[in-house]
């Protein structure tokens, strides 16, 4: 049994909608504990280094002006194979098709660019949540 750690942003969307307590009741609820939590206004510089892998995609600006445009709440998690478990309760990219269920599919729509504001983050394996929780809690 390995505990992991991984890293959640509630995003820009997820903070003005009031909708970080929700999200991180689900989180408690499935039994993963907060083990750090920080309300931050990105900026440009951390946000780049956070989504590296996708520089140079057509998404990129736009992607990283949306997660400068107001606070975004970064929480750190740990528990059993807390990496998958929150990437399952966080639902598919795309929150149109999300699973009902999962807080994309459930609070998550195609306000703006269809794909963008999906409200959450979550690192998808041992080497991103480890870089990412650098980034956010260093
Ligand atoms: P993930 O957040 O489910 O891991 P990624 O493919 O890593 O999805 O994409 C990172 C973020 O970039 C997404 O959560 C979403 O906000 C945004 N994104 C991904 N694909 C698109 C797209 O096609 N158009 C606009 N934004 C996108
Ligand atoms: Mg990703």
């Amino acid at each position: 049994m390995t505990v992991e750690e991984t890293l959640v942003l509630v995003k820009p969307d997820g903070v003005s909608r009031g909708l970080t307590g929700e999200i991180l009741r689900r989180f408690e609820a499935k039994g993963y504990v907060i083990t750090g939590l920080r309300l931050v206004h990105a900026d440009r510089a951390l946000l780049t280094e956070h989504y590296l892998e996708h520089a140079g995609k057509p998404f990129f600006e736009p992607l990283v002006e949306f997660m400068e445009s107001g606070p975004i709440v970064a929480v750190r998690l740990s528990g059993e194979r807390v990496i998958a478990g929150v990437r399952s309760l966080t639902g598919a990219t795309d929150p149109t098709s999300a699973a009902p269920g999962t807080i994309r599919g459930d609070f998550g729509r195609d306000w703006g660019a269809a794909v963008q504001q999906n409200l959450v983050h979550a690192s998808d394996s041992v080497e991103s949540a480890r870089r990412e929780l650098d980034l956010w809690f260093s």
